[in-house]
């Protein structure tokens, strides 16, 4: 897919106004079937409701056992068929923000959130929702120690934040909910880089009961720190930002349905870079950094006849190289993989079957092309001894308990479906945790639930202690920086970090629909 040109659009012309009425209908169903989000806030969200299946579902859509699902598709309503994006062209490259300051060590720029129709071929033109029109957002790319002021300009029809999803930034810069830019007005965030944090990490919006739809309709972008001396500089990199993109027949974003509130978001594209299965080009063992920007979508990673290597997870390098056969990465999620070509060969990427216990009636879970990899064989190229030198955080003196868990709430012909933490939903007003700043925590999160979920932590790195699953306990097959991982159904794991800045921070499950509707809580750092 090439992305032509964008020109504004502006926003979009109301033109579902004739349906206005089933909206109300349908919303006051689905609030009473999610049982979060208030009707008001969901009306001021127009663009939620596209294309929304409307007729008669009620709420027995919500049935647990998928038998009064009928006609409801698990998508959700009619869909672009996939062949509509064409396929095979090259891997486009991630544009790069550009840095307006001329100091070394500072890094200015501004991103601009804005719909944005993008031609994305002859027939179909798609409305975004994009940061300085384009998709992906442009890349950012800095050093250990820089100082970073980027400014925000809201151009979007609700209020936005930025999250610098992993990086150490204090609290105050790093778009809480309760931060918000209004339409229509700027914020400037300030931070500065520390040293030891070069890594893999990104950018997306946060604020309140927004985020699903903001990163559904195309906000997101990297955010790469590198180090100032980088032991394996002379491995050229290549940057894949992988996303969900989930197209009406009519070439528009489709709204979620209630199967992707349930389950997350999966649309019938993945795409690369922006691109649909798109070609990559492989002449040499290449480090490539990974980016699952998805809603809701696992992306469980394979690729034949080569060696690869995991040597960077979310917070940065492994201190050796762990070979892999296949990589999970799940929503947030990232890695830096080295790839060395067995021969000279073509290849698909691949997103393996994966089973995370859906709800409902759902598609069958298959095997997905992700891209054409057109690769040269080549040799492991010289290492050095350690890629790095992970900090010991030494023993945690403080602990904290986490429960994932997942009701139904049945009576009066009305369902609510709630995804919890430690038995509530997110309150903005309501501090759940507390923390001393630079002491070090042991965390336990069980996922007391039949399908997976993910758990991500605002503000710092952390490690994996071990991982208990019926009744087994494990050790970690690596150790890393991860700000983001993932439970399989009633999996327990335990994780160590050390929050370095007082104030407020977010954690929660990074399937965005859960995030949205309440799966997250707060932690005061005093
Ligand atoms: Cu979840």
């Amino acid at each position: 897919m090439e992305m032509a040109n964008a020109q504004a659009s502006g926003i979009k012309p109301d033109r579902e106004k004739g349906i206005i009425m089933n909206r109300r209908i349908f919303l006051t169903k689905l609030a009473a079937a999610i049982g979060t989000l208030s009707i008001t806030n969901v009306m001021a969200q127009p663009h939620q409701m596209g294309n929304m299946p409307m007729s008669g579902h009620g709420m027995k859509g919500m049935n647990m056992s998928g038998q009064n699902m009928g006609h409801m598709s698990s998508s959700g309503g009619n869909l672009l068929p996939e062949s509509a994006l064409p396929k095979n062209l090259p891997l486009p490259e991630l544009q790069s923000l550009v840095n307006t300051s001329s100091r070394p060590g500072y890094f200015f720029s501004f991103l601009e959130a804005k719909p944005v129709t993008l031609q994305l071929t002859p027939e179909v033109s798609t409305e975004f929702w994009a940061y300085n029109d384009q998709i992906p957002g442009p890349a950012i790319e800095v050093f250990e120690g820089d100082t970073v002021e980027i400014t925000l300009i809201n151009s979007l029809p609700q209020p936005t934040t930025i999250h610098w999803h992993g990086l150490p930034v204090p609290p105050d810069q790093d778009g809480n909910p309760q931060d918000e830019v209004l339409p229509g007005a700027e914020h400037t965030y300030r931070f500065t880089l520390p040293e030891g944090s070069a890594g893999t990490y990104w950018y997306h919006p946060h604020g309140h009961e927004t985020v699903a739809e903001q990163a559904f309709r195309g906000l997101a972008g990297v955010f790469i720190v590198k180090p100032k001396n980088d032991p394996l500089a002379n491995i050229p990199v290549q940057n894949w930002l992988m996303s969900d993109l989930k197209l009406a027949a009519d070439g528009q974003i489709a709204p979620n349905s209630m199967m992707d509130w349930m389950n997350g978001r999966e649309g019938q594209f993945v795409l690369i870079n922006g691109a649909h299965q798109p070609q990559i080009t492989i002449n040499t063992a290449t480090r490539a950094r990974l980016w699952n920007t998805c809603s809701g979508r696992y992306l469980n990673l394979a690729l034949s006849d080569a060696d690869i290597y995991l040597i960077g997870t979310d917070g940065g390098r492994l201190e050796q190289p762990h070979k892999l056969t296949s990589l999970l990465l799940t929503p947030g999620e990232r890695a830096e993989i080295l790839i060395v070509p067995k021969k000279s060969t073509q290849v698909s990427l691949k997103a393996l079957a994966y089973d995370r216990g859906k709800m409902g009636r759902h598609a069958p879970e298959v095997t997905r092309d992700l891209a054409s990899v057109v690769m040269t064989s080549a040799a492991l190229p010289t290492l050095p001894k350690k890629l790095t030198t992970l900090p010991q955080l030494g023993e945690a003196t403080a602990t904290k308990t986490l429960e994932y868990t997942e009701t139904m709430a049945m009576g009066n012909g009305q369902h609510g479906m709630n995804f919890l933490i430690n038995g509530k939903k997110h309150d903005m007003n309501r501090i759940d945790l507390t923390s001393k700043v630079g002491e070090v925590e042991e965390w336990e999160i069980f996922n007391n639930s039949h399908m997976d979920h993910n758990f991500h932590l605002h503000g710092t790195q952390f490690t994996v202690v071990n991982y208990q699953l019926d009744g087994r306990t494990r050790a970690p097959d690596y150790i890393g920086h991860k700000d983001t991982i993932n439970l399989r159904p009633y999996e327990r794991v335990r994780i160590k970090m050390v929050q370095n800045h007082k104030g407020l921070r977010m954690y929660h499950c990074h399937i965005l629909e859960h995030e949205t509707l309440g799966m997250m809580g707060q932690l005061n750092v005093v």
